[in-house]
């Protein structure tokens, strides 16, 4: 097992996470001051100022956020990304864009991006399976990138696809398939706009390892981790409200809002708390912290979704 248990994080790593907030925050300072690229601890990472989106809780440590991991296109064991998505090749990455856009085409994932400030922000990340951690995420903001690609006034939803390569993901290989490929997921244009939203490009500071969704994904903190797809080779505008993976394969536990919500239990588990990993211990009676509406963003996003029933609208 390569997974170190959540609960045997050396001290060392936990400097190694403080050291890193305190270098972040003094390239910071120094950005503003006007040596920007000058420090030399950023010199080989993603240059990116720190969003005011950012939470101050303790980011998890990177080496369980490269190590447990669900992406199923590698495999469904936690350990599996890590160990098999070095394999894909990430570089050429091609987006297509299409529907309802003014700019459609093949685009190169750098294209889409070029030009638009990275910024760092960390987020916590909520899965449906009760779990949780902190990721400082690099990216852009989603809205920017569609803009870019104007969408039509007739547009309604965002649509994701990720990539289908069974030569080099091993999950999509074989007689047993835990899922329908391409893994898809989708989101209302305005949620798609919101300022929460982001394509991610990278984390703690370095380009994203494969296993977390390279080159680009999407994260949406407010919701479970689910909706945060990896690898996206498609993005496609629509008038109608697109089809979700998880939705797909279980439509009464898994919904396409998704919004994590401590009041709506998964027909199998409760959603009222969370083990946050490396925090609050591995074992079945650790203790569980509290999960928050909108997973503590309720007053970023909970404008979205006035007058919506949020328990028919799981
Ligand atoms: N393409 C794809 N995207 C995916 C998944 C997946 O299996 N395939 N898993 C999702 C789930 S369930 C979670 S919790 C997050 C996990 O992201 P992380 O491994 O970077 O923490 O990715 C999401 N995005
Ligand atoms: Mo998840």
């Amino acid at each position: 097992m390569l997974i170190r248990q959540a609960n045997d994080i050396r001290p060392s790593e936990i400097t190694d996470r403080s050291v890193y907030l305190r270098r972040r925050e003094f390239m910071i300072g120094a950005a503003a001051l006007g040596f920007g690229g000058a420090a030399p601890a950023a010199a080989a990472g993603l240059k990116a100022a720190r969003s005011s989106f950012s939470t101050d809780e303790e980011p998890t440590s990177l080496e369980a956020i490269t190590g447990y991991c669900n992406y199923y296109e590698f495999g469904t064991g936690k350990g599996d990304p890590a160990a098999h998505a070095g394999k894909l090749t990430t570089d050429p990455w091609k987006i297509k864009v299409d529907g309802l856009v003014g700019k459609p085409g093949d685009y190169d994932f750098d294209d889409l991006v070029r030009d638009i400030d990275l910024e760092e922000r960390i987020y916590r990340l909520r899965c449906v399976e009760a779990w949780s951690m902190v990721i400082p995420w690099i990216g852009v903001p989603l809205k920017s990138v569609l803009e870019r690609i104007e969408p039509m006034g007739s547009a309604r939803y965002v649509a994701f696809e990720t990539l289908h390569r069974p030569a080099e993901m091993r999950g999509q290989k074989g007689l047993f398939q835990p899922l329908a490929w391409p893994y898809v997921e989708g989101l209302r244009l305005d949620e798609a706009m919101h300022p929460l939203t982001l394509l991610a490009v990278g984390l703690y500071g370095e380009k994203l390892p494969n296993q977390n969704g390279a080159p680009i994904r999407l994260v949406v903190p407010w919701k479970y981790g689910f909706k945060s797809i990896k690898s996206i080779v498609r993005i496609h505008l629509t008038q109608t409200q697109p089809q979700t993976t998880w939705n797909i394969a279980g439509p009464d536990e898994y919904g396409f809002y998704a919004n994590v919500n401590p009041d709506v239990d998964h027909p199998r588990w409760s959603q009222a708390r969370e083990r946050r990993i490396g925090a609050d211990g591995n074992s079945l009676f650790a203790s569980r912290r509290p999960t928050l509406p909108f997973n503590g963003y309720a007053d970023q996003v909970a404008g979205l979704y006035a007058g919506l029933d949020l328990k028919a609208n799981y």
